[in-house]
Parts: C-alpha cells; sequence; structure tokens
C-alpha cells in the first residue's frame, strides 16, 4: 500500500537527481535568507553555485542544536514572521528550548509526509486513530494529528495523560490504531489489566509508535499484550518532527523520506562517512522545508543504513531502529554502554517485567552500575532461593551483553514511575 507510489518508488538515479535539485534550491534559500548560513558558507568559501553533485554536500557546516539555541527564538528562520503559520519548540530538557516554524507549504508537506508513514504502516482511511502524543509544542501530537486526517482516517485527538479515560474511549470509540511513545502504550498494557479489560477483546489493530528508543523485545512484548501489529516511526522537531522515516508492513527498518531529507551517517569522532551499513551518526539536511531549513543537522541519533532492497517495492533507503544517542551512551568504566542494550536483556528474561531503572554512581572513584528492574508478584514474594537465582540470571546475561559487572535489584510489580509520553530510564548520580 503506498501513499504516493511514484514518489516512493522512484528509480534511485531519478530521486539522486531530484535531491540535488532540491539541495541547491535549500542552498540558495538559506544563503539567501539565513544570515547564520551566510556568514559560514562564506567562511567555508562554499560557492553554492558551483554544486553539482551530492557529494559536495561534504563541503557544507554542520548544523548543531546549540546553533539553534544560540539563535533562540527566530534567527534561523528562513521566512520572515508572517508566512509562519505554526511554531512547535523542544522542551529543552538540558539548556534552553529551541524554536521551529512551518509556513503554510510546510505544514501542507509535513501532513502528506505522516500520512505515506501511516499508510505504509497499513492504516487506511477506514481507521479509528487514537492520538494518545501530548498536543502542544511538541511534534508528536499535532504532527500527527495533521497526518491521520490527510489519510482520511477517524482521528480522535485524545492527547496523553489520563489512561484510564484513554482506554474508556479506545473501548467505545472502537480505537483501531493506537499513536503514543512505546512505553505510553506499555503503560496502557498495564492499566487495562487493572481494569480487568482484555485488549484481545477491542477493535485495537495497529501501533504507531515513536519518539524515544525501544528494542524489538519490546515490540514483541507490546505486540502480544495489546493483540496488534506495531510500528516504528522516526523524526525529530528540529528536522520536522514525525514524518522523517517509518517502517512498512514488512518491519525491516524503516524507509527514509529521501526526497525530502537527504541522509547522511558518519562517524560522531571523525565526521567522516562510515562504511555502508556500519553505524554512526544520522546527519539530515532538509530538502523542502521553507521556513525552517537545515543543512548537515547532527541528530546525535546512532543507526545504520540496512543494506538490499524491501520487498514493498519503496526505493527509500532504511535505517535500522535508533540504537541510541551520542549523547545517551553511558560511558562505565571506559566501556560504552547504551541503555536499549539493558532493555533488550531484560525483556528475554523471564519473570521480569519491562520496567526498569538505571543508576549510575561513583563510589571511591569507581563506577558503579545498578539496575533496578520490576519483577512479577510471585516472584517477589518468593523464597530468597528463587530471587537470587532470578538476580544471577541476569547479572550474568548483562554481563555478556555488556560486558562488565552490574548490580541488580528486583522491585515490586508497580513502584517505578511510569510515563505518559517520552520515558527518562536513567539516573546518573556521577557529576561529571
Ligand atoms: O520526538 C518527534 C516524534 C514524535 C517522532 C512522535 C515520532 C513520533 P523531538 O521531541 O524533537 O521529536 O525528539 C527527537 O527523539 O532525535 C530521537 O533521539 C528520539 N526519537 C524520535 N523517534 C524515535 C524512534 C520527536 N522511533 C528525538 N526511535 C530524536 C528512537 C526516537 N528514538
Amino acid at each position: 500500500m503506498y501513499w504516493e507510489q511514484e514518489k516512493e518508488c522512484l528509480p534511485r538515479e531519478d530521486l539522486e537527481q531530484l535531491q540535488l535539485e532540491r539541495l541547491q534550491s535549500t542552498l540558495y534559500r538559506v544563503g539567501t535568507h539565513v544570515p547564520f548560513y551566510r556568514k559560514k558558507f562564506n567562511e567555508l568559501k562554499v560557492d553554492f553555485d558551483s554544486f553539482n553533485s551530492l557529494d559536495d554536500l561534504r563541503r557544507l557546516p554542520f548544523t548543531m542544536k546549540q546553533d539553534l539555541r544560540d539563535n533562540y527564538p527566530y534567527g534561523l528562520f528562513a521566512v520572515p514572521l508572517r508566512e509562519i503559520v505554526r511554531v512547535h519548540s523542544s522542551s529543552g530538557t538540558t539548556g534552553m528550548a529551541t524554536v521551529v516554524g512551518y509556513t503554510k507549504n510546510d505544514i501542507k508537506n509535513w501532513s502528506n509526509l505522516v500520512a505515506r508513514i501511516l499508510c505504509a504502516a497499513g492504516l487506511t482511511a477506514d481507521d479509528v486513530v487514537q492520538i494518545a502524543f501530548g498536543y502542544g509544542l511538541f511534534t508528536g501530537g499535532f504532527g500527527l494529528h495533521y497526518g491521520a486526517e490527510r489519510l482520511g482516517a477517524s482521528v480522535i485527538p485524545i492527547s496523553s495523560g489520563n489512561t484510564k479515560r484513554q482506554i474508556q474511549i479506545m473501548q467505545d470509540f472502537k480505537t483501531t490504531a493506537l499513536v503514543c511513545t512505546p512505553s505510553y502504550a506499555l503503560k496502557m498494557a498495564d492499566v487495562m489489566m487493572e481494569m480487568d479489560i482484555n485488549p484481545h477483546g477491542l477493535s485495537l489493530r495497529y501501533g504507531l509508535f515513536g519518539a524515544e528508543p525501544w528494542s524489538e523485545a519490546m515490540r514483541s512484548e507490546i505486540n502480544e499484550r495489546l493483540g496488534i501489529r506495531s510500528s516504528d516511526n522516526y523524526g525529530l522537531s528540529e528536522v520536522m518532527g514525525p514524518g522523517v522515516a517509518g517502517e512498512c508492513r514488512e518491519c525491516n527498518g524503516l524507509h527514509i523520506n529521501e526526497d525530502h531529507f537527504l541522509i547522511e551517517v558518519l562517524d560522531p569522532k571523525t565526521l567522516e562517512p562510515v562504511a555502508p551499513g556500519e553505524i554512526g551518526e544520522l546527519v539530515i539536511t532538509t530538502l523542502t522545508k521553507e521556513a525552517f531549513p537545515v543543512i548537515r543537522y547532527r541528530t546525535r541519533d546512532l543507526t545504520r543504513i540496512l543494506p538490499g532492497t524491501c520487498p514493498c517495492g519503496r526505493t527509500f533507503a532504511r535505517m535500522s531502529r535508533i540504537m541510541g544517542r551520542t549523547d545517551d551512551m553511558l560511558i562505565i568504566k571506559g566501556v560504552n554502554v547504551f541503555p536499549i542494550q539493558i532493555e533488550s536483556v531484560l525483556f528475554d528474561i523471564e519473570g521480569t517485567e519491562p520496567h526498569y531503572r538505571i543508576i549510575v554512581e561513583r563510589e571511591n572513584n569507581e563506577d558503579k552500575i545498578t539496575v533496578m528492574v520490576e519483577v512479577v508478584e510471585s516472584i517477589f514474594f518468593d523464597e530468597m532461593k528463587k530471587q537470587r537465582a532470578l538476580v544471577d540470571t541476569v547479572k550474568r546475561r548483562l554481563a555478556a551483553e555488556l560486558g562488565i559487572h552490574v548490580e541488580v535489584k528486583l522491585v515490586e510489580e508497580k513502584t517505578l514511575e511510569r510515563f505518559d509520553g517520552k520515558g527518562s530510564r536513567v539516573i546518573d548520580k556521577r557529576q561529571l
């Protein structure tokens, strides 16, 4: 099922020609209208008139989150404010918030790209889509809302929170597709149990989850508990919001909407391209954005481009699910640890619940990592011997995965905080 077959299945050669033309006009737009880029282009002596190959991209400067902050709020906009019809902002958990803007045409493209992703995941105009992402400055709620409307689906703009009411509405309104973070989907499964509602008896068939990292094991858990088929979708506000990439029904990587975004996968240290198929940092250049184009935006997200073609027929490159962020990688005793590695192990062990916290401390100048994991009631109240056996299994599996020793603490079900939006499962107490 395609939303725009002729674009989604463009022969690579035609796609690259289109990308080059769009890149040239984006460079012209930012070079003329955004002082930040004009200055950078001048400093680097970039003559964007001489761009005639996509490889020339490597001559261009990078854009970092800090550049957005330095130009807060409107300094990087490429159009006057009177042409802006929408503003979003990222919450800025670290440092100042960043602001992005959209023209009418940007909103049209955005809705269309989100509709593409919903359609690729299997949704149609017949679906009843419950959007449980926050509506507001966060791009998740409005981004998916406009896309689902563009698809022609019936949209329930419930926003996040008030989980019991979400479930009641899901039941009464016969929701067929749930859109939220994967952690909120798991919370819903828990609350359904508390409410004595069997998810398999609902009309729910699809889950469209994104906005935070999740593992394949978590997907299986959600699919099984909610009786749905879930797919991953990726985006970030600096580049547009949701709609940058999403899985088709094959669920073997996320197709990147390459006619609107030019991507590179670079070694985060050397900033040189990694070998094909290797993991690196995703760097994105927008090709059609009018209000807020970005050149070589360093996402900090780690992924790799999957080799081969997809049986679905789309020619857009596929990236693996996000494997972590360069800035959420923990360095424990010099070893690189990604929270997602820990999640994958925990989800695989019988008796552990899908809720955990990772605590990192420094004791006597040495890093210590403790994983708190909820366990099913029967184990928590079991004899010490059985508990100890489970702790040993978790420790052993984590040591094998990470190559370091990890402390493990079992906690009773429902003791760890649940998340309605993006989860934050790491508490790093070291003040490094
Ligand atoms: O989270 C946009 C979005 C909303 C995407 C709804 C998908 C669904 P930001 O708040 O700017 O925008 O956060 C962007 O979230 O750089 C990634 O680190 C992370 N992220 C987003 N989608 C995924 C995903 C939205 N599918 C940041 N898997 C990004 C892993 C994701 N991480």
